[in-house]
């Protein structure tokens, strides 16, 4: 689907408003800063970066809550500015490489993505199932929430009427779930949703759980994918530098091997890497995430160990 030559794109997303905690808005320059354009010219790819996005800005108090929702017309118009950007250059035959920024941004990635590729499926790597609802999110953090707006699940919000539902249940599969609120659970089983948590990778391999999770939604190997990894899959000790950590998650090995998969398919048409904040933890810790987060990319673009 990638037109010759090579081209990634890099969407840098200095965005925080789906989630309280700030810092995740710097994980994208901490990313380009440590070298990520260079890494992935040195594995052959043509790399274009204009700098990060600028985005509009909306103060909270223009900006109150939509029933329980946060700062719900800052991420949909920030998301909506993602969908055109990463549709761009999707349609143009590059490979869009967002950077986050919290995860509510894959609103806008995986609409822009299906708007280029109706037929693309997502994989999405994650503690978390980002899926609530506006009727059964707690925190009203939208990063919680983007993959309800993508299948077009629970109650509609205005606000958002510019997501279509172009994701279908059957087309997404999680990998490394481990922390799935009460209402997700019910979410994931009534629309049949395939999801691999932590314990299937135990159970069965990572190499297992990636053939498996690609035989359902790709059963063929003919589908675009769309790859969407919250780098909070990983293990806390692994990636510590991340909002909201939780322990009992993907190796260093497994998270790379997904990528190296994916890019083996010959299918990744998008990549997502979101959720790197380098405000939390100590100056090391910071290093080693944002290190992660670049060797993954590294990897989901060809990077090969031999
Ligand atoms: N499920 C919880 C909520 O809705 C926590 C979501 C945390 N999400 C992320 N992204 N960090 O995966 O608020
Ligand atoms: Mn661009
Ligand atoms: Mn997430
Ligand atoms: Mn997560």
């Amino acid at each position: 689907f990638l037109k010759e030559p090579l081209t990634a794109s890099i969407v840098g997303c200095p965005f925080s408003g789906g989630q309280p905690r700030p810092g995740v808005d710097q994980g994208p320059i901490h990313l380009v800063e440590a070298g990520l354009i260079e890494q992935l010219s040195g594995l052959g790819w043509k790399v274009q970066f204009d700098g990060h996005h600028q985005f509009e800005e909306i103060n909270a108090a223009a900006d109150p809550p939509i029933g329980k929702l946060k700062n719900p017309r800052l991420v949909s118009r920030v998301s909506e500015a993602v969908a055109k950007a990463v549709g761009g250059h999707a349609k143009k035959g590059e490979l869009p490489v967002t950077l986050g920024g919290d995860h509510s941004l894959a609103m806008g990635t995986i609409s822009g993505t299906l708007e280029a590729y109706p037929e693309a499926c997502v994989v999405w790597i994650d503690a978390h199932a980002d899926i609530n609802t506006v009727e059964t999110t707690d925190s009203g953090n939208i990063h919680g929430m983007p993959v309800s707006f993508l299948l077009g699940i629970g109650s509609a919000v205005p606000e958002f009427s510019w997501v279509k539902p172009l994701l279908k249940s059957e087309r997404i599969v999680y990998i490394g779930l481990r922390d799935v609120d009460a209402g997700e659970k019910r979410i994931l089983k009534e629309n049949n949703i395939k999801a691999f948590s932590m314990h299937e990778v135990d159970k069965y391999g990572i190499g297992k759980v990636v053939e498996m999770a690609l035989d359902h939604v790709n059963p063929k190997r003919d589908r675009p994918i769309h790859l969407s990894f919250d780098v909070d899959a990983l293990d806390p000790s692994v990636a510590p530098s991340t909002g909201t950590p939780v322990r009992g998650g993907l190796t260093f090995r497994e998270g790379h091997f997904i990528c190296e998969e994916i890019w083996s398919s010959g299918l990744l048409v998008a990549l997502d890497l979101m959720e790197v904040n380098p405000s939390l933890a100590d100056a090391a810790s910071v290093q080693q995430t944002v290190a992660i987060g670049c060797s993954l990319v590294r990897s989901a673009l060809g990077e090969t160990l031999l």
